[in-house]
């Protein structure tokens, strides 16, 4: 009986890509020891995976950001702390007009600056009366968060908050008590509101209105949020989101999801309950190449830190009249689409209320148009039905199932070379390449190829190092009916589960 238990073990530890094979081997960090040789380093970063709620973080791939508060109504990106809460009176807000255009547009997550660095909250806090309380909207009774909590709510849209660290009007900033206040307004958002899927942290820490700065703590408030909120990511200031380095909207060709984390205390680790996931990765997280082999072989730790990509759709963060004919338009947003999203991140837009507390109609015009050239272009694609020919690898099928959860991948871990050549149902001019690895079991290409016989030869159409959750590439348009990708290079066997080809919609 034992050793019938023990073969049934083994066989399930043997079976690739089985659950108790992952649980074994596979998390969201992982430690390196100083006899680690490069090809184990190679390995081990291999088999880094996303915890639960980076996963479904990565596969929103769209989320918006809301900035409102009392910069839209004094003309300023960042306010003083000395602003009149009076002056807060938009004349016909409407929640349910954002999400509705933000669900319509494709985003599946909206997240609101409760509190930017001026301190002024857009709920009515107990923490101070710096807030909508005292502002005429509604005659002090108004609660946007509760508008917006609703509204997502009502159209099946995910919430997230930003919360300034920064606070230019609180008294207490400067002293251990903000410390207290901050968990204090945390508890509130986290717990008034429904589900909140994202925390928001910047860096920015300026003076208070006593000419103090603030010692943030950071850990104190990241258990807070795993406490009230455990399935909630913490970006960018957070250990589960790494913001991407510019607020351009364009994402690195390279972009690798696991990274160095040398801050990775060992004996905390394992002597304690203290996850990885429970503080910060420290070290330059903007430079062209995070996490190439050059970048990884001397790294004392290694995490699943992946980038979102935050840009407006406006040059302000917050509403300004003057830049109404500034609003980028959809082929812009295209662009930065194919650019974040097509480039193994997560799209965060921001999309600016005006005075009036309505996305402005340019804005909703633009959105649309971006919306309806997205649809027009990954409507069909042009390689389902295709015959799939492999020079080795299993699940070929997965390749065109419409499944994320299904995957392609070679017969055994040491081959790390793939050739899948597509026969198209028929001929067919196509200029975007769609790839998707499944990284619920590592990210790891590092090299691949697209090629097309042209009748008498192999050419190459486009070629690409990084792909991620998802790569998208655009090239000259080519006209065929045969096509293979060659994966060059891989740190294990690669593992695909899409594969698409798409002609750009004008
Ligand atoms: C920055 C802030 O200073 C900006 O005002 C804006 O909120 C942006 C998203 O984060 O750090």
């Amino acid at each position: 009986m034992n050793k019938l238990l023990f073969t049934l073990a083994a066989i399930l530890w043997l079976l690739p890509g089985s659950t108790f094979a992952q649980k074994q081997k596979q998390q969201n960090y992982v430690l390196i020891q100083a006899s680690d040789t490069e090809a184990d380093i190679i390995r081990k970063a291999a088999n880094v995976v996303p915890s639960p709620r980076q996963l479904k973080w990565q596969q929103l791939e769209l989320t918006a950001f809301f900035h409102l508060g009392v910069n839209s109504f004094t003309n300023r990106e960042w306010g003083t702390g000395k602003e009149d809460p009076k002056i807060f009176n938009p004349t016909n807000l409407d929640a349910r007009q954002w999400v509705r255009e933000a669900k319509a547009a494709g985003f599946k997550l909206v997240i609101l600056t409760a509190k930017h660095h001026d301190g002024f909250c857009l709920w009515p806090t107990a923490t101070t009366d710096h807030s909508v309380k005292s502002s005429p909207w509604k005659n002090g009774q108004g609660d946007v968060m509760r508008e917006l909590a609703e509204a997502c709510r009502e159209y099946g849209m995910g919430l997230g908050v930003y919360l300034s660290p920064w606070d230019m009007n609180s008294p207490v900033y400067g002293t251990e008590a903000y410390n207290d206040l901050f968990v204090a307004q945390l508890t509130e958002l986290l717990t008034q509101y429904g589900p909140i899927e994202e925390v928001w942290f910047d860096g920015a820490n300026g003076e208070g209105p006593n000419g103090k700065k603030q010692i943030y703590d950071f850990e104190r408030w990241y258990q807070h949020i795993r406490k009230l909120q455990p399935a909630a990511t913490i970006a960018v200031m957070g250990p589960d989101v790494r913001w991407v380095g510019t607020e351009t909207g364009y994402g690195r060709e390279s972009e690798w999801s696991v990274v160095p984390a040398n801050n990775l205390d060992q004996t905390a680790i394992a002597g304690n309950s203290q996850k990885a996931d429970a503080f910060k990765p420290q070290g330059n997280m903007k430079g062209a190449d995070l996490g190439s082999r050059e970048k990884i072989k001397g790294a004392k730790g290694l995490i699943w830190y992946p980038a979102e990509t935050d840009v407006s759709i406006r040059p302000g963060w917050f509403y300004h009249p003057a830049e109404d004919n500034k609003v980028k338009t959809p082929e812009k947003l295209l662009d930065i689409y194919f650019s974040s999203v097509g480039r193994n991140g997560v799209l965060l837009l921001n999309l600016p209320p005006d005075t009036r507390g309505l996305l402005h109609e340019k804005d909703v015009e633009n959105l649309r148009e971006w919306k309806r050239l997205r649809d027009a272009t990954f409507q069909h694609n042009l390689a389902t039905g295709a015959k799939i020919k492999l020079a080795s690898g299993k699940r070929k099928k997965a390749l065109l199932d419409g499944k994320y959860a299904t995957y392609f991948t070679t017969k055994s871990a040491k081959d790390t070379y793939a050739q899948i050549e597509l026969r198209l149902p028929q001929e067919a001019t196509f200029d975007v390449l769609l790839l998707q690895e499944n990284i619920s079991m590592g990210q790891r290409i590092e090299q691949f190829v697209l090629e097309y016989w042209d009748g008498q030869t192999w050419k190459k159409a486009a070629e690409g190092t990084t792909v991620g959750y998802k790569r998208l590439l655009r090239f000259e348009p080519v006209k065929a009916s045969r096509v293979r990708l060659r994966i060059l290079s891989s740190r294990l066997n690669p593992t695909l589960s899409e594969i698409g080809l798409f002609k750009q919609a004008q």
